[in-house]
């Protein structure tokens, strides 16, 4: 413990400055501060040792010179064993606490400001401070975030104005980062007036993870130092084993699955992909929504992951039959997310000791940049959140996209979510958006239609339960009424003379193709109508 006997005080933004200050005040600290700082303390009552006076020199050139000084850097900077005889030669009283943050280059920068205004906010003294004392943790503390004020004051109470080493080596670590950002921002924005872009992104809290996709490969997982609270990386594990590396990228995978969707919907999901996707309109149950999306592919159902847009109840969950006593009926899935799990529906997911159970906010605003690394290299794009740009009826037959526009939208989302070249079949029934089948990261355009009809009449098998004679008949009308929605344009006709060939009848697809007029030909031969939504929807 360090008892703070004096403090240095220079802060730009005056937030909570007060109660931070009373309280060392309180203890008998001295407080020493420059002028704006000073100001406001002795507007509140609380005494101050002005800066000139311990430095000996004036604040001078406009500001530029406050505490930069060989007396107030000895007085953060010596060593308190060691250096004890030299300080009392060279007269250097010890400063034990540092509050100071930095003049606002930030907010400054995005005002728009000009260089000159620029230069004049890039904080010298600030920094030089924060550094010393920080480096000198064993003896120091240095407060730079307004938001550690409380827990500081609560520690000063508890310990007659004390501080642990505990406490001051966390505040080093914080104020070495603030430190270093503040310089990065700065080289950031400098690099950019001449042209240069430059960006530095940090990431901290890497852990290791058991290993990678493979059991092969090591891997690390890490949280973007500046991410809002909504990061991935803070999800709320309520239950179950660790996470690995492939649990990861599916279950960010099924949030951004279920995110796009503005009613309550579920996602079953395989290797980032939904195979399975469901939106009820209001009214319908989630445990409805939840059966319609296993429907999609039951058999890959099988160790998914699955997302919900809302809070679960134990009713949904039953669902996968974890007490069945028929072992065989229960359904084994890997984790289950949704923005919160009620405590009957947490007590039932318990019953699966691996199953990961984890809350996440998933009406968060979707990421608004998509990063690849590669090797040295970074590509950087602004998500996919646009879904389409027009809905154009483009063939004799006109669909009619206000009747489809639910529907329309419901696939446009999916085809969003799904590796492309992707093709998917969807259809509107009781109160139900649901994704049929849907063919997945195919090089060849006309596989993934092939795949997406068969997905589709494996679901449509699975659901009937008529005469045996008429199976052949009710999928064909069901596919009639669903509409296949393609990522990117046909270049061809093929994938349409093969969609009509299985009944369907409606396709959605961006057009723009070099070709369009064969494929709309085709279309019109084979009475499909089409509709042009003008934006493609790769995912790489
Ligand atoms: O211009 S500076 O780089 N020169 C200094 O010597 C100095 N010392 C503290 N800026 C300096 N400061 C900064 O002044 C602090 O980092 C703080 O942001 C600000 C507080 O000034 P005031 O108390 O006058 O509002």
């Amino acid at each position: 413990m360090i008892t703070i006997q004096r403090a240095l005080i220079s802060v730009s933004d005056k937030t909570g400055l007060v109660p931070l200050a009373q309280t060392l005040h309180e203890f008998g600290c001295e407080i020493i501060s420059t002028g704006g700082t000073g100001k406001v303390l002795q507007d509140n009552g609380i005494p101050i040792t002005e800066i000139q006076s311990v430095t000996g020199n004036p604040e001078a050139f406009g500001g530029r010179m406050k505490t930069i000084s060989f007396v107030i850097e000895s007085a953060l900077l010596f060593d308190r064993e060691k250096d004890q005889a030299e300080a009392r030669t060279l007269n250097i009283q010890p400063i034990d606490m540092v509050v100071c943050n930095l003049y606002p280059f930030k907010n400054v920068l995005e005002s728009g400001a000009d260089l000159e205004t620029l230069i004049e906010n890039i904080d010298i003294g600030g920094p030089t401070m924060v550094r010393a004392a920080a480096k000198n943790f064993k003896y120091v503390a240095v407060v730079t975030d307004t938001a550690d004020y409380d827990r500081i004051i609560a520690e000063l109470q508890a310990n007659q104005g004390a501080l642990s080493l505990e406490t001051r080596r966390r505040l080093m670590r914080k104020a070495f980062n603030h430190t270093a950002d503040y310089d990065a921002m700065i080289a950031t924005a400098m690099d950019a007036l001449d042209g240069e872009q430059s960006l530095r992104l940090a990431f901290i809290g890497g852990k290791t993870l058991r290993y990678g996709e493979n059991s092969h490969q090591t891997a690390m997982y890490y949280r973007e130092k500046e991410a809002g609270a909504n990061s991935l990386y803070d999800m709320n594990v309520q239950h179950g084993k660790e996470l690995s590396f492939n649990n990861i990228l599916d279950i960010y995978g099924a949030i951004e699955s279920v995110r796009r969707l503005k009613d309550s919907g579920c996602a079953v999901i395989k290797h980032t992909n939904p195979c399975g996707l469901c939106e009820g309109t209001e009214g319908v149950d989630q445990r409805t929504i939840f059966e319609a999306a296993w429907a999609g592919d039951p058999v890959s159902a099988f160790g998914s992951i699955i997302a919900f847009n809302r809070p679960v109840e134990r009713n949904t969950v039953e669902f996968l039959a974890l007490d069945a006593e028929d072992k065989s009926q229960r359904k084994f899935v890997e984790v289950l997310i949704a923005p919160k799990f009620s405590a009957e529906s947490l007590e039932y997911l318990q019953l699966h000791k691996n199953l990961r159970v984890i809350e996440y906010d998933t009406s968060s605003a979707m990421c608004p940049k998509d990063l690849r690394y590669l090797n040295g290299s970074l590509l950087v794009q602004d998500s996919d959140t646009e879904l389409y740009s027009k809905l154009e009826p483009v063939t004799d037959i006109k669909a009619d996209v206000e009747r489809l526009h639910g529907l329309l939208e419901f696939g446009l989302k999916a085809i969003s979510s799904i590796k492309s070249n992707s093709i998917i079949l969807a259809r509107e029934k009781e109160g139900l958006y649901q994704l049929l089948g849907m063919g997945a990261g195919q090089p060849n355009r006309l596989i993934s239609t092939k795949l997406a009809i068969e997905k589709s009449r494996e679901t449509l098998s699975h659901e009937y339960t008529g005469d045996p004679d008429q199976l052949e008949a009710y999928i064909k009308e069901e596919i009639g009424k669903a509409i296949l929605v393609s990522d990117a344009f046909f270049p061809f006709p093929d994938n349409v003379e093969l969609a009509a060939s299985q009944g369907v009848k409606i396709i959605s697809q961006p057009g723009g193709s070099l070709r369009d007029d064969l494929v709309l030909a085709a279309c019109n031969r084979l009475g499909v109508a089409m509709i042009f939504t003008g934006l493609r929807h790769f995912k790489h």
